[in-house]
């Protein structure tokens, strides 16, 4: 992992998706933070989490605002193009007037696999060396100047359900709608748990947060199916400790596919207070998939056959056991025992039909 000793609390569901994406592309990926959780203990200023490989190579993060996060990723993306498309028109000059065969195939193969990581980098390295043996031929300066810039990149936006469901929404949407090859990794905790936990579009049925003391009485915006409605976006909802091979195959996707990608991961939070304690928190995602509280699926636009995924089973029962491990639920009870009633209902039949309704997507791309 390129993702070491973080500040976070003792348990956080937000460093375990991170780090997890660090050791599948750590050493050439670019993050762009928004404000929240994981931008401090992402970026602490004085230390850093992030590391790098015994090549000196780990993920180059930057965070910008909490409300531009998207914005200022897709920025970092055009940035590093721009840069890459002007060191291939280099390169293309090169190769028309090089006398050296070797140079030549060098230029032609780097040319051909400019959107193919693992091509890419094996072209790059052929090219490096073909030109650091030519010192004095003035391309060989212009281009190993910026050699770190050669390689294909893995570009990712990260923040809260905060950023992206509320404050961030109309940049990640923007984003999204762009078409460029981005991803966005949401770390959906259902509230700001940055500034002590205030309710987001992310917040559910009944749960008690910040500006939601009584309970939230509207149900959670389904971020996922407005990316879904493009069509050209990919898009995943994932929950580590249900299913990692799932988490595992969705990050790969989002990344191998050629266009703009969304995951919405799970991840359950201190300010849940999950009984037991934070050592619970993976168990208590298998628990939320289990029951139907959190969905898992895929849809990727470049899938052959059926587009759309249902990872999740059928629910299985117990979905008021799952919200009564949860004080941001349970103390609802306590508090206003016939609204916890009502709320905590409503919570699961908007599941449920939540279900049925994914249920019908899959029929529908399997059509
Ligand atoms: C425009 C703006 N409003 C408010 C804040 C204060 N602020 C910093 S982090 C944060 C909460 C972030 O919540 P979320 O996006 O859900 O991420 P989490 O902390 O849950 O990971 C807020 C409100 C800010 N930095 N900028």
């Amino acid at each position: 992992p390129m993702l070491e000793f973080s500040g976070s609390c003792a348990g956080c569901a937000e460093t375990s998706y991170a780090r997890l994406i660090t050791q599948l592309f750590g050493d050439h990926m670019y993050i762009s933070n928004a404000t929240g959780c994981s931008s401090i203990w992402g970026g602490p200023a004085a230390t850093s989490p992030y590391c790098t490989n015994k090549e000196g190579h780990g993920p180059a993060w930057s965070n910008s605002l909490f409300e531009d996060n998207a914005e200022h990723g897709l920025g970092m993306y055009l940035g590093q193009q721009a840069t890459r498309n002007r060191l291939a028109d280099k390169i293309r000059e090169l190769s028309g007037v090089t006398e050296s065969a070797e140079k030549k195939a060098a230029c032609e193969e780097y040319l051909a696999t400019m959107e193919d990581y693992e091509a890419n980098k094996a072209a790059c390295e052929k090219l490096i060396a073909a030109l650091e043996a030519d010192p004095d031929c003035p391309y060989s300066k212009t281009i190993l100047a910026d050699k770190e810039f050669l390689c294909k990149k893995s570009m990712w936006i990260f923040g809260g359900d905060g950023w992206a469901y509320d404050i961030g929404f109309g940049g990640v949407d923007h984003v999204l709608a762009s078409g460029n090859d981005v991803n966005i990794f949401v770390f959906d905790t259902e509230v700001y748990s940055n500034t002590g936990g205030q309710a987001s579009k992310a917040s559910n049925i009944g749960q008690v947060a910040q500006f939601a003391a009584a309970g939230k009485e509207i149900k959670k915006k389904s971020l996922a199916e407005i990316a879904m409605s493009y069509g050209y976006i990919y898009v995943a909802q994932v929950a580590m400790g249900a299913n990692p091979a799932q988490t595992l195959k969705a990050i790969q996707e989002a990344e191998a596919y050629h266009g703009p990608s969304l995951i919405i991961g799970y991840a359950p939070c201190e300010m849940h207070s999950i009984k037991g304690g934070m050592m619970n928190c993976q168990k208590e995602m298998k628990k939320a998939v289990d029951c139907g509280y959190w969905n898992l699926f895929r849809f990727n636009p470049a899938a052959e056959g059926a587009k759309f995924t249902l990872d999740s089973k059928e629910p299985k029962g117990g979905y008021q056991e799952f919200l009564m491990n949860e004080a941001r639920y349970s103390r609802l009870t306590r508090e206003f025992p016939d609204r916890a009633t009502e709320l905590f209902q409503r919570n699961e039949k908007a599941a449920m039909e939540r279900y049925d309704h994914l249920l019908k997507l899959k029929a529908m791309y399997e059509g």
